[in-house]
């Protein structure tokens, strides 16, 4: 039995503890405890306060349930206003910015702080004596609405400051963003429930936090960075703006990984490519990066024009999303017959190039967004992915906009168009009679991570193809000089080097050559999978359904297809030509099972390696039963960081993924 005393002595070891270990997850991005041992002691004080509701505090990490619903939120007046800040499109005007404060400032060289420009929503967030009293939005910048309930079921927003010294009032100023994973299981929850899905992570998280049950707001998966900060009484902060966020930092908010102290515009500028090249691989959007006068002092000189301050500026990136008209839609056909409808756009430059095509995914993405032809649609281009339509301007369409229907017959072949059930595309039944998969399993043979044929590319195949000159992969080997010089745009040293290249691919391996058959279902990694298992061609194709499955990460959907392509006797022909043609590969010697030290192990390997390739490594692995994948999750036993990792090392630092570096990698493969 616990007496009062005892529960109250309890509960607040227990808060104390979490509150610990919250800073140490959220900030420090360095938990100490596995989340079972978190949620323990998190259920150990729910517990005590049922017991003892009197010992209930609002600060209490447990009470980040949400509230009832409100009628509307109140409106929150700020005592110092949320400024917005002026944007620089270029480079010019970004030295335009720093030569105002040069001059005024009579200084040579200014330093600034350089943040990533978050695209969420801002928010203040009020503490008093280190507790969470109010959370509001930006508003007009002068007042904006309570949001109180909703900003504390945010786990990334403490509901008491950790450490000491913050002063008596506190007003943190942020961005609350939702993540682009949390966003896209979102958006799937939504609509497998029938209900509104969002266009972007920022209206996804303006929505979110903007909802009167706070019960919803809980559900989402918002988080929250601090870059800087509003009222401040009965305490003082450090004096330049780095060091308030270190503080911030320290008391248990969180900053962005991405903050740097930078010198002059060149500073600046390095800073700005640094993080455009790492746009996609952040898990949040930016639009941007912001550059602010380092020193308070020399803020306060600066002052303000109307709402924005002159220390500061948004550097944007170019935007990823635009509006156009959709001229028309097309139907492609793919490697596997599937039709793909692709947009016809009025060019628009957007992520920093001219788009003319996007795709539009299939029948079902195109009714649920309701496109048609003549609409106005927003289209999105994000790093190297293909431009898509996100959404179409409704209050802009025009009368006579059509709506679209897949064709019953492929445009290409004429065969008959089927959809299976439980599938979103629709595809062309004519298998390699008709030409354009029969181009396309010939562009994906000749592909860089297949036989990897050296200057034969789309463009070239279509015309071979065209030409009548080859009909399926095999006949690659049999062109001459001579066929190929005769086509457009083809000199007769580029028709050589293609026949030389042609010659060269003969020598392969044998994953590459499996992979390069463009069975489907199988990828380079099941390609790979499968020759390490079999160790010989013949035995993979001789090899029955029941075999197959044996083979790691081969299920029953991807044994059918193998068994499948194999079956097929024109598949089977043109095998047959591709190896009388000499294609060839070194043996390969299968590690015995007792061998197989890795076996079960999943890695992930990320970043550069010095002493061999990634796919060298990779195949490695697998000869050694391992499983390579490409994405971290908490199956993954290993992550292997080279030269320069991606998101993936941060991933599996949060994850508590164990992390090998090269030489360790080294010594698990010997
Ligand atoms: C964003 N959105 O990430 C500011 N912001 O500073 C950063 N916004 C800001 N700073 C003063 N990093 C006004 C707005």
């Amino acid at each position: 039995m616990t007496t009062a005393a005892e529960a109250k002595k309890r509960v607040q070891q227990l808060r104390d503890e979490i509150n610990h270990h919250n800073y140490l997850y959220y900030v420090e991005d360095a938990p100490e405890i596995p989340d079972s041992e978190y949620d323990r002691l998190l259920r150990e004080l729910q517990a005590l306060e049922q017991e003892y509701p009197d010992l209930i505090t609002t600060d209490s990490p447990t009470q980040r349930v949400g509230a009832a619903p409100l009628k509307a939120f109140a409106e929150v007046k700020h005592k110092v206003p949320m400024l917005s800040l002026n944007n620089a499109f270029d480079e010019q005007e970004v030295s335009d910015f720093d030569r105002r404060i040069c001059e005024k400032l009579e200084r040579k060289e200014i330093t600034y702080a350089a943040e990533p420009k978050l695209d969420g929503l801002a928010i203040s967030l009020l503490y008093e004596d280190g507790v969470l009293v109010r959370g509001a939005t930006r508003g007009d910048g002068s007042s904006g609405e309570d949001v109180t309930q909703n900003v504390r079921t945010i786990e990334t927003i403490p509901l008491k400051l950790h450490g000491k010294g913050f002063p008596q009032t506190l007003e943190v100023r942020g961005e609350v963003i939702m993540t682009k994973s949390g966003f896209n299981k979102l958006n799937e929850t939504q609509r497998a429930k029938g209900e509104k899905t969002f266009a972007n992570p920022r209206n996804a998280a303006a929505g979110s936090l903007r909802q009167l049950d706070s019960n919803i707001t809980a559900t989402r998966p918002l988080e929250f960075y601090s870059y800087g900060v509003g009222q401040v009484t009965g305490g003082k902060l450090a004096s330049r703006h780095s060091d308030i966020l270190k503080q911030l930092r320290d008391w248990g908010l969180r900053l962005n990984p991405e903050l740097k102290v930078v010198k002059g515009v060149k500073g600046c500028l390095e800073y700005y490519q640094n993080i455009l090249n790492k746009r996609e691989q952040l898990n949040y959007d930016i639009d941007g990066v912001v550059y602010k006068v380092d020193g308070l002092a020399e803020q306060d000189v600066m002052g303000f024009v109307s709402r924005a301050p002159r220390w500061a500026i948004a550097h944007k990136f170019p935007a990823q999303e635009e509006m156009t008209t959709l001229l028309a839609i097309d139907v492609q056909v793919g490697r596997t017959g599937a039709l793909t409808p692709v947009a016809r756009l009025e060019p628009v430059f957007v992520g920093g190039v001219t788009v003319t095509n996007a795709t539009l995914h299939n029948q079902d993405e195109i009714d649920r967004k309701d496109v048609r032809v003549g609409d106005t649609v927003i289209v999105r281009r994000a790093g190297d992915v293909i431009p898509e339509v996100v959404s179409v301007v409704t209050s802009k369409r025009k009368k006579g906009a059509r709506k679209f229907k897949m064709p019953a017959h492929c445009p290409v072949c004429g065969s008959e168009v089927l959809r299976l059930d439980d599938e979103a595309a629709a595809r062309c039944t004519g298998g390699l009679f008709c030409e354009a998969q029969r181009k396309e399993a010939i562009k994906h043979f000749a592909a860089r991570k297949a036989m990897d044929i050296d200057g034969l590319g789309d463009k070239l195949v279509e015309q071979l193809v065209d030409e009548g000159l080859i009909h399926d992969a095999a006949d690659l080997f049999t062109l001459k000089k001579d066929d190929v010089a005769g086509l457009e745009r083809m000199a007769d040293k580029s028709a050589q080097n293609l026949i030389d290249a042609l010659d060269k691919s003969r020598s392969t391996t044998l994953d590459r050559f499996i992979f390069s058959l463009g069975i489907r279902q199988v990828g380079e990694t099941t390609a790979r999978t499968l020759a390490q298992h079999f160790g010989s061609f013949d035995a993979l194709m001789k090899s029955k359904e029941d075999e197959l499955i044996n083979v790691s990460d081969v299920g029953p959907i991807v044994a059918e297809s193998i068994c499948h392509f194999f079956h097929e006797k024109h598949n089977r022909d043109v095998i047959n030509k591709l190896l009388k043609a000499g294609i060839s590969w070194p043996d390969i010697e299968v590690t015995p099972k007792s061998k197989q030290t890795l076996a079960e192990k999943t890695f992930v390997i990320t970043g550069t390696l010095s002493s061999m390739g990634r796919d060298e490594a990779k195949a490695k692995l697998i000869a050694l039963g391992a499983k390579v994948t490409g994405s971290v999750s908490k199956k993954t036993d290993y992550v292997v960081v080279g030269e320069n990792p991606g998101s993936k090392a941060t991933k599996a630092e949060q994850l508590g993924v164990e992390i090998l570096d090269e030489d360790k990698l080294l010594a698990l493969m010997k």
